[in-house]
């Protein structure tokens, strides 16, 4: 289904503003990204003047180390406070809405969990794609126009955008959430040399709720709307490169790539249904596949499994450090053979987070492996795993 958005109500208001100053509308540009918009599946779209977008917010955010290791974060910190100094000669943000495939995961014991974004193909090239076809055909109607798209490639604060631009609000989650159909989607961009507004508005919608809060298994949502991204099990499984902090592995459960708990117990998200692209319907195996089976893949068949999809991210090693604290959190003394022979094969930074796991599960046969492994090892970071509660400072190859 399209929202009224993709019709004149996306453009009203510029169109007003555009006559009161004299100036030529260009409601019939955005009125026509609309239409290109939906024809390439995007379900929403709504513009705002990059000058509006200014926004500092991130500097405290930044200060109190939230960013955690992404680093990125920092440097760009320019373009995203201040992006129409920085992203010249465009002038405007067009964002978009595109839904991914929000159905249920599976809840037999023993299951890795992988958040539901990253079980099709890789947004990133899936919309980029569609975005590149937009711009082309708007080169070619106006060749006056310039055209950069973005998804997460850009430092742009694109929740902010969307928000601002109407397509819906940042819950107390932080993500955008659209009144009736929820926050299953991506967010993506076209900057534009042209000055775009939609008129349509969108307030927050929270009102005294704080589900997400309470559910978050790691208290990530340090206040409303602010994430610490350090506690945040998203960014401790897909983007921390080394060792996950001891003191958070119990509470990461089976997730061995992101996290959908704040979304998951979102009211708004009982109620949405939004239709997801073909490219985005979960892969055959990533829903049902053992920890154990996870932890023996090979890397060819892990390249071959994640090819073209957004789990590349976390690196083999970063995510076969997963598994091992899913294994962990699982406690079954079925997983001691498999640990076992990943054991010979996995790197320093696996082996570290298979000693914490064998620590969890209980039984002879897990002490027994416990002290073979200790007699085979020579990494001391891996062998301070072991004996003290001190994090082990590895990283991922
Ligand atoms: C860095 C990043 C992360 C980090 C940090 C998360 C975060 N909340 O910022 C980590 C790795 C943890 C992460 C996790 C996830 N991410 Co992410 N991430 C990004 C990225 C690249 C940048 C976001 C950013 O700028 N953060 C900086 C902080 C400062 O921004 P902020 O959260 O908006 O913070 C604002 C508030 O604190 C605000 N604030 C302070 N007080 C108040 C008060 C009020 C009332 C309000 C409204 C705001 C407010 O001021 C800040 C600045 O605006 C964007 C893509 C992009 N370029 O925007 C995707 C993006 C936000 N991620 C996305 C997704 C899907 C996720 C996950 C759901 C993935 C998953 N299932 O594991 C989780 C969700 C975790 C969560 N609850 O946020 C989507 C969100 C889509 C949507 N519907 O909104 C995006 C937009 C990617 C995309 N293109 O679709 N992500
Ligand atoms: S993604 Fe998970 S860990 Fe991160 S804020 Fe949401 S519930 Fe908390
Ligand atoms: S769970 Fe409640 S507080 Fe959190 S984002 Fe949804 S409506 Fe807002």
């Amino acid at each position: 289904m399209i929202g009224k958005i993709f019709n004149h109500e996306a453009t009203r208001g510029y169109e007003n503003e555009a006559e009161n100053a004299g100036m030529k509308s260009n409601a019939p540009l955005l009125q026509r990204i609309c239409q290109l918009a939906q024809t390439e599946g995007f379900e929403f779209a709504g513009a705002l003047p990059l000058n509006e977008l200014a926004d500092d917010r991130i500097d405290a955010w930044l200060r109190q180390g939230f960013a955690g290791e992404m680093g990125y974060m920092a440097r760009y910190r320019d373009q995203r406070c201040e992006p129409a100094e920085h992203f010249k000669p465009y002038e405007s943000v067009v964002s978009f809405i595109l839904p991914y495939d929000s159905t249920p995961p599976s809840s037999a014991s023993g299951i890795g969990n992988i958040a539901r974004y990253a079980l099709g193909d890789d947004y990133h090239e899936v919309i980029k794609k569609r975005l590149f076809r937009m711009i082309d055909a708007l080169k070619q109607e106006d060749a006056t126009i310039e055209a950069k798209a973005c998804v997460d490639t850009a430092p742009l604060l694109e929740k902010v955008a969307a928000s601002r631009a109407g397509l819906g609000w940042q819950g107390k989650h932080s993500n955008v959430i659209r009144e009736g159909k929820g926050s299953w989607f991506f967010l993506a961009e076209v900057l534009i040399n042209r000055r775009l507004k939609s008129e349509t508005q969108s307030s927050d919608r929270c009102g005294v709720c704080d589900d997400c809060i309470r559910a978050c298994p790691t208290g990530a949502i340090i206040a409303p709307y602010v994430i610490d991204s350090r506690l945040c099990i998203s960014y401790l499984t897909i983007e921390l490169r080394g060792t996950i902090p001891r003191e958070l592995r119990a509470k990461i459960g089976n997730r061995i790539f992101g996290c959908d708990d704040c979304q998951e117990v979102c009211p708004w998200n009982r109620l949405a249904a939004l239709p997801a692209l073909s490219e985005f319907t979960p892969r055959d195996g990533l829903r049902d596949r053992t920890l154990e089976d996870w932890l023996l893949m090979d890397i060819e068949k892990w390249r071959e499994t994640f090819r073209r999809s957004a789990v590349k991210r976390a690196k083999f090693d970063g995510f076969k450090r997963n598994v091992a604290v899913a294994l962990g959190n699982h406690k079954s003394t079925g997983s001691i053979d498999a640990i076992r022979r990943a054991w010979l094969t996995e790197s320093a930074l696996v082996r570290a987070h298979l000693i914490w796991a064998l620590r969890k599960i209980p039984g002879t046969n897990a002490e027994q492996l416990l002290g073979e492994c200790r007699a085979m090892e020579r990494v001391p970071e891996v062998l301070a795993e072991f004996y003290g509660d001190v994090d082990s400072p590895l990283e991922a190859k």
